[in-house]
């Protein structure tokens, strides 16, 4: 009696199915043993360069001390620097109230020699990641010898703060009247094409700092560094008063449009930035008084800098123009960027008042 049909065809099926199986195993098999050649080509080929690399680090001027060969030999990647830790929340380098001084001899020489770790004006902590870059914007002209205290000041002092930090000192060129506003505003957009700063801070050129707890990093909200300074007796002047140095992250600054470009002469403009930042219901912190405390270089009303009598009437029209009236409106032509030790030097035509 022959085997019935139906049982025949279960068990034809069956034997195709095995093949199959069979054949997938062995291509997968063939795989794995593809991929381990590779690999291991790959790997030789690593070596061959690890060698090569070790080889020229050798070779080159470096120094053969047994620590940098034996580094050399167990570091596959040479040139890879070693991953930075953050650095802490406090700074152990802060000191406090300084004593400043203002000595008349001072040369920008001396500075840059004080000063070896600044490149092209930036800075970073060598041994640590900083918690926040910051940008400081100067706005500038005819006030050379303010520019040099405050070099001399700031630098070891946001050194000690361990901040990664750029100085950008934002020069008017020419003899139109003066626009601290719109040079800030020139300040930040110019700073961003360098690197991608967390933080700016709106610095006067005469204002000098008198205590590193004072910290040049920013917060959840905008920040008025400026409490007191000797000539005021160390007051805030008015409530509201958001003048001389400030502090903003790149998000708060954009938000509120910058700073108005219209404000032509002396006055206003910071009320004008207090405005535009009350109507995003962004709120002003203060650190204490005894900290936010300023020297200002004794100075007259610079020529050029006459008060600006329309202050008034720009400050109350503020809330209909701030959208169409700042950051995205700021039109100017930069001239030149130097880039000497200290600082970046933006010079910048920003055009005259409309009448
Ligand atoms: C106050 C504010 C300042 C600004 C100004 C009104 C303080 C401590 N500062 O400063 O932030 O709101 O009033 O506009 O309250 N500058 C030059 N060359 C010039 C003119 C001005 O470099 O010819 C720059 C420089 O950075 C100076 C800043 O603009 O520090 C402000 O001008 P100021 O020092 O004459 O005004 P001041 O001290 O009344
Ligand atoms: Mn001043």
């Amino acid at each position: 009696m022959g085997v019935c049909p139906a049982v025949s065809r279960y068990f034809r099926r069956w034997k195709y199915m095995i093949l199959l199986l069979l054949s997938v195993s062995v291509l997968a098999w063939l795989a794995t043993f593809a991929g381990e050649t590779v690999k291991a080509i790959q790997d030789t080929h690593r070596s061959a360069q690890t060698l090569e690399d070790n080889a020229e680090v050798l070779r080159g001027g470096m120094q053969y001390s047994w620590k940098t060969v034996t580094q050399v030999f167990s570091n596959p990647l040479p040139d890879t620097p070693p991953p930075k830790e953050s650095c802490p929340e406090k700074s152990p380098l802060l000191h406090g109230a300084l004593k400043l001084t203002f000595e008349d001899s001072l040369t920008l020489k001396e500075v840059e020699s004080e000063n070896s770790g600044v490149a092209e004006g930036q800075y970073q902590p060598p041994d640590c990641l900083a918690q926040q870059s910051v940008a400081i914007l100067i706005p500038h002209r005819n006030r050379e010898k303010h520019l040099l205290y405050l070099l001399h000041h700031l630098h070891p002092f946001l050194q000690r703060q361990q901040l990664r930090y750029g100085i950008y000192v934002i020069h008017q060129a020419g003899e139109v009247t003066f626009n601290r506003a719109k040079l800030l505003n020139v300040g930040y957009l110019e700073a961003l094409k360098d690197y991608d700063w967390d933080c700016f801070v709106f610095h006067d050129v005469d204002l000098v700092p008198e205590n590193d707890y004072n910290l040049y990093k920013c917060d959840q909200q905008p920040k008025h560094l400026v409490v007191g300074r000797n000539a005021t007796g160390y007051k805030l002047r008015y409530k509201g008063y958001f003048g001389g140095v400030t502090a903003m992250t790149k998000d708060q600054f954009h938000k509120v449009n910058g700073f108005s470009n219209t404000y032509w002469g002396w006055g206003g403009e910071d009320d004008d930035l207090r405005i535009r930042v009350e109507l995003q219901k962004m709120k002003i912190i203060r650190p204490p008084p005894l900290i936010a405390r300023y020297t200002m270089v004794f100075h007259k009303r610079d020529s050029g800098n006459e008060i600006n009598k329309d202050r008034m009437l720009l400050l109350g029209r503020t809330p209909q123009v701030w959208r169409t009236d700042g950051l995205n409106t700021c039109s100017y032509s930069t001239l030149s960027v130097e880039r000497p030790p200290l600082y970046i030097n933006v010079t910048v035509d920003i055009g005259k008042p409309l009448h």
